[in-house]
């Protein structure tokens, strides 16, 4: 409802004479009787003021507006400031410094809460109030965001070998963030061991904590730190960034990997006879068994290999004198990398080289086994001087699940020599 800017009001005593201000959607009047006869009562607009700034330093807010003129040549008696949650017509209580009816253009609220505000002034005469003005927005962030620092690469909690470390980063990679309105000024990192001490550039021998110098931008920072650099063991190691800001402030932050370097060793070797074979002769359901110091990856040794049971044929030579037979595992014609069994004994085969068909399987627990599909023809010595202790020469070819090759060294049967297969 907007009212008419004047009116004649007559009442039952007369006329009366007031002034009369309205506002959009309200409308209220008062005047007092001043005699007997006509009057007239003026109305006008409460005025709505414009261009209110609003500006935060720490948690003051300064607010600022032109005058508001009732009419040209007569300012408002007063303001009032109206402080809204941003995007709400949720009125916040305004603080010291803005609060109440105030005589000036501008006034400063303090102590005013983190968060983005929207300020609106009102324009105030005697008991009248005018229309909220225009917002006017502003954020205040007193409280300081931390920044960070963080490994990206290695993932703390997981365990690398040769296969799975520096993939997607030249060693160690992460990130640093400042504090909000701060730079970054410095990223420094550091690599423990936990049997051992920290990264000096060439060992894991410092007893004081030692910082590498990063590469790349220093929010996005990388150590290049080849798997070699790893002593040939199993260990934790401990990453510590410390991120540096403009502010003088720093944020650290720790995370711990295992690295397996550790190389499988060859751990045993034993042949079997079958529960229907000829002990001391090679019969179809023979076989022999290689064990590791650990669980090795079935691929490592050939790549359609998962563990199950594949045909291979096993390669055997009957060497020269009286050299003892000597057995490899072959694909096809390709031997594979698992090195030799040497039997201790010459005569378990024909006087010359022979290759039989054969299938392998891998367990963890169980180890390399090769058994027989055939029978190899053997030379008719009597099974007395076959005897023997078998021996393995393991090749580096094979891994275990982390990458770490195969030690390429010989073990051999324990205990007295005895008949094989
Ligand atoms: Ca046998």
């Amino acid at each position: 409802m907007t009212m008419p800017r004047s009116a004649s009001v007559l009442t039952a005593a007369g006329l009366a004479a007031g002034l009369l201000f309205t506002t959009p959607g309200v409308a209220r009047a008062s005047w007092h009787l001043a005699g007997s006869g006509a009057a007239l009562a003026k109305a006008g607009r409460m005025p709505i003021v414009h261009g209110v700034t609003a500006d935060a330093t720490g948690s003051s807010v300064r607010v600022d507006w032109p005058a508001a003129e009732v009419r040209t040549g007569r300012p408002v008696a007063g303001y009032r400031v109206v402080r809204y949650a941003a995007g709400t017509d949720t009125a916040a209580v305004v603080g010291d410094g803005c609060s109440g009816t105030l005589a000036a253009t501008g006034c400063t609220e303090t102590g005013v809460p983190d968060g983005t505000w929207q300020y609106a002034v009102r324009a105030v005469q005697g008991s009248w109030t005018g229309a909220p003005s225009a917002r006017s927005a502003v954020s205040v962030h007193t409280a300081v965001t931390p920044g960070t620092g963080a490994t990206t690469f290695p993932v703390s909690g997981r365990k690398y070998g040769p296969n799975s470390w520096a993939r997607t980063c030249p060693g160690i990679c992460g990130t640093a963030t400042a504090s909000s309105g701060s730079t970054l000024t410095g990223v420094r990192v550091s690599l423990r061991r936990a049997d051992g001490g920290y990264w000096n550039g060439s060992a894991f021998a410092a007893t004081t904590e030692q910082f590498v110098t990063v590469t790349g931008s220093l929010d996005t920072w990388e150590i290049a730190f080849p798997f070699s650099n790893f002593p040939p063991a199993d260990s934790d190691y401990t990453v510590r960034v410390v991120a540096s800001d403009s502010g003088n402030r720093s944020s650290e932050s720790t995370s711990t990997f295992t690295v397996d370097a550790k190389r499988p060793e060859p751990g045993g070797v034993r042949t079997a006879n079958a529960a229907t074979g000829t002990i001391g002769t090679i019969d179809a359901g023979d076989s022999f068994t290689l064990t590791y110091s650990e669980t090795i990856d079935p691929a490592s040794i050939l790549s359609r290999f998962n563990g199950s049971p594949i045909a291979v044929k096993v390669e055997m030579t009957q060497q020269s004198g009286n050299s003892p037979d000597v057995l490899r595992v072959l694909d096809g014609t390709t031997a594979l990398p698992i090195g030799s069994m040497v039997l201790g004994a010459r005569g378990y085969l024909q006087s010359s080289s022979q290759t039989v068909n054969a299938s392998m399987s891998y367990s963890a627990t169980d180890g390399l086994r090769i058994t027989f599909t055939a029978s190899a023809p053997r030379n008719g010595q009597s099974q007395p001087t076959l005897r023997s202790a078998l021996s393995w020469t393991a090749a580096e070819g094979g891994t275990d699940l982390h990458g770490n090759h195969v030690v390429a060294a010989t073990v051999s049967e324990p205990g007295n020599p005895h008949l094989q297969f």
